[in-house]
């Protein structure tokens, strides 16, 4: 039984629960990952006229793999009762869950090299159908388009909250020296057990944002590199995330997946005399977006010719973003032959890739928006693609007066161990603060660039200490800011499992607006829970499980 259905047993739910140190089920432990599977060389194999992707046999593969495949507890648990078709068990990794992964492969799998946007649509609407049924996502896929697809999710994917991790292999993974199983282990861990709310791309143990990676070697391991933001995420002797550059949405809004996508878009790479035609041709209806890889820091050659086709077909209402050619740096105005292509009404792309200014033209341009209103949202910084203004440096928890006056009663100065200090007292400090409902502390810690999102010893976030007090503006306030609602503390309660244990119904409803919902197992709890609390009459325990995403007729068989 989760801890959900022992909580909603109490009577007034206030209590800590005994019966939770009982609390081992064996398969308590796990979570659950969807993996997407498209095709790409990781799942290939040579039938004589080249490699391409073999139909019906990752799933067998994997199953023999014990890296990949824990047999046996697969059966001690009755994991194939439990999971549908597919569905496979990574041996277990240091104290962190079971990572259980169901694959759902497409027909035909695809060399990325015949994806179309209609693809990323198909992928989209997976993530969006089973986003509440699994903890993350993995996508395996081809690596020549892998940059394109995973910029395009990035930006098809609103308000993500769950990791959506890319990534395929060199080599085929039937092959004796391979990187498949490198590159699926890694993004399986990483999507399981880490709440990296973002579209990334995992290579060669690096996670990079999705839409800042390109591919830049096709007969390397390394194939991919992200030139303007550093990794997200390092899988070495240990996995080091580095959360300050974690995205996280700032709102209250539910996850959705936006699909429509204007295929009228392209890319214009300049070279030295590039003609006049050539130009026009390209800009030419049904054009609605293009963009044109300029050289150096965003210049164009000063030609009269080409700066007024260009002029002509941004007044019709194309929309043209500067990306330069080179791999590193961005788009400024610094040399005259730059400011004259924003005199033509061209918009400055910054250090985005093509492939994410490509990707983010598509989507920006299938809204219903006016053109103005289109182009000012490209010149936003909308899943982290480019780099913003540098406001100053980020003040550090380690500048903090409280701090350094602990840190010097225990005798420590180095920033190593300041910084250990500030981690190991913030998240007490901030849910201190949350359980007396006080915003203005939040506000202060977060304002130190400390992330609300941090965990105590008990792997409790204010979310979790507001959402059992019942502090709805305390809730609303740390999920504006970011805070996650996917968090599990040590009894596998999230913020949802608390708000309902407490009986808060506007918690309850305010979290599962933001996306909150049961797992597989509470929502087997809950709908047990609910046929007993109706025996007892307890209406509010049953408005509750309700409100909380419980269906009576699917959870009780009941009509
Ligand atoms: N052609 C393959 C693909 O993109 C390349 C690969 O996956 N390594 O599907």
């Amino acid at each position: 039984m989760s801890s959900l259905g022992q909580a909603l047993s109490r009577s007034r739910l206030s209590r800590p629960d005994a019966i939770r140190a009982l609390k081992s089920p064996l398969y308590e432990l796990e979570v659950s990952v969807l993996v997407i599977y498209t095709g790409g060389t990781i799942g290939m194999k040579d039938s004589g006229g080249g490699l391409k992707p073999e139909p019906n046999a990752l799933y067998k593969f994997l199953h023999t793999l014990p890296i990949l495949h824990d047999e046996q507890y697969a059966e001690d648990t009755k994991l194939y009762e439990r999971y549908p078709e597919f569905t496979l068990v990574l041996p277990l990794s240091k104290q962190k869950p079971r990572v259980v992964y169901t694959i759902l492969e497409y027909s035909p799998l695809l060399d990325s090299s015949n994806m179309t946007p209609d693809d990323w649509a198909k992928i989209g609407k997976d993530i969006e159908k089973y986003y509440e049924q699994y903890n993350g996502f993995v996508v395996l896929h081809g690596t020549d388009t892998m940059a394109y697809t995973a910029s395009a999710l990035s930006f098809m994917c609103e308000n993500l909250r769950k990791p959506v991790i890319v990534t395929g292999s060199q080599v085929p993974i039937y092959e004796l020296r391979n990187d498949g199983r490198d590159n699926l282990l890694g993004a399986l861990l990483l999507a399981g057990q880490y709440i990296i709310p973002e579209v990334c791309l995992y290579f060669y143990q690096k996670l990079y944002r999705g839409n800042r990676v390109t591919k830049v070697d096709a007969e390397s391991f390394d194939a991919f590199t992200s030139p303007n933001l550093r990794p997200l995420a390092s899988l070495e002797v240990d996995i080091k995330i580095d959360w300050d550059i974690v995205l996280r949405p700032e709102t209250l809004d539910k996850f959705t997946v936006s699909t429509e996508l204007n295929s009228n878009v392209g890319v214009l790479r300049l070279f030295p005399g590039i003609t006049t035609d050539t130009v026009k041709a390209f800009l030419q209806p049904p054009m609605n977006g293009i963009v044109l890889e300029t050289y150096g820091c965003g210049n164009a050659p000063e030609r009269p010719d080409l700066l007024d086709e260009i002029k002509k077909a941004s007044d019709r209402g194309v929309i043209i973003i500067n990306c330069t050619q080179c791999l590193r740096g961005t788009v400024k105005a610094t040399y005259e032959t730059g400011h004259k292509l924003y005199d033509a009404g061209v918009i400055a792309g910054g250090d985005m890739t093509p492939e994410a200014a490509l990707s983010k033209l598509s989507y920006v341009l299938a809204k219903d928006l006016s053109t103005e209103e289109k182009k000012k949202m490209m010149s936003q910084i909308l899943r982290g693609e480019m780099t913003g203004d540098l406001v100053g440096p980020k003040r550090s928890l380690s500048d903090s007066r409280f701090i350094q006056v602990i840190a010097k009663s225990l005798s420590s100065s180095c920033k190593e161990e300041l910084d250990a200090i500030g981690d190991a007292l913030t998240p007490s400090l901030a849910c201190a603060a949350a359980k007396v409902g006080d915003i203005e502390a939040l506000e202060a810690i977060r304002k130190m660039g400390s992330d609300l999102s941090m965990a105590d010893y008990d792997g409790r976030t204010p979310l979790h200490i507001a959402a059992c007090e019942g502090h709805l503006k305390v809730v609303e306030y740390l999920l504006s800011k970011g805070a996650t609602v996917y968090a599990r503390d040590r009894f596998g309660d999230t913020p949802l499992c608390s708000a309902v244990s407490f009986r808060h119904k506007d918690v309850v409803k305010l979290l599962r607006k933001t996306g909150a919902h049961f797992s597989r197992d509470e929502m087997v709890d809950a709908g047990m829970k609910l046929r007993s609390l109706a025996e007892s009459g307890d209406l509010e325990g049953l408005e509750i499980l309700q409100l909380a995403g419980v269906e009576v007729a699917r959870t009780t068989g009941c009509e």
